[in-house]
């Protein structure tokens, strides 16, 4: 079983596309297993991003994820991390397949509504960079043996 840090961004947050975007990964099958809503100080931002440190787009991103709360999850399933990309969809909302959250609720790359983990390395990173440990919640649904095959 995988497990990915998903973000929910300022402008999902001030959109009120909280509930819409839960209910869209819930809807897939994934299972929550941590949230938290989070102020975002100017050091985790910037340890969040340091992979993006020196870009153009960097100044603005931090500015960004800095200037409204945002909604930090960690969800679970088998391939979970791919899963939760592509009901996302591209980082571009632009070239975001139609019926992805970020087509369906974004035009431009820096409101693109979401953060997930973009591989096993970097979930394990960033989960332990938002979360303590004790802030995940291993439990399992009556449901899981209709959505997971093993
Ligand atoms: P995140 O990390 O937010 O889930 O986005 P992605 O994994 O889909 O995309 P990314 O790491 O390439 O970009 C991180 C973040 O930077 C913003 N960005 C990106 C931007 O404002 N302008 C740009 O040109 C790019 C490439 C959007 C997402």
């Amino acid at each position: 079983m995988e497990r990915t840090l998903v973000l929910l961004k300022p402008d999902a947050v001030q959109r009120g596309l909280i509930g819409t975007i839960i209910n869209r990964l819930e809807l897939r099958g994934l299972r929550l297993v941590g949230a938290k809503f989070v102020a975002v100080d100017q050091t985790l931002a910037e340890r969040h991003y340091a992979i993006h440190k020196g870009k153009p787009f960097y100044e603005g991103l931090i500015q960004y994820i800095t200037s409204s709360p945002v909604m930090a999850m960690v969800w679970e399933g088998p391939q979970a991390i791919a899963a939760v990309r592509q009901t996302m969809g591209a980082t571009r909302p632009i070239e975001a397949s139609p019926g992805s959250v970020r087509h369906d609720f974004g035009l431009e790359v820096g409101r693109n509504l979401t953060h997930a983990s973009d591989g096993p390395e970097t979930a394990d990173e960033e989960i332990a960079l938002w979360f303590q440990p004790d802030e995940i919640v291993s439990w399992s649904r009556d449901t899981d043996r209709w959505i997971f095959e093993g």
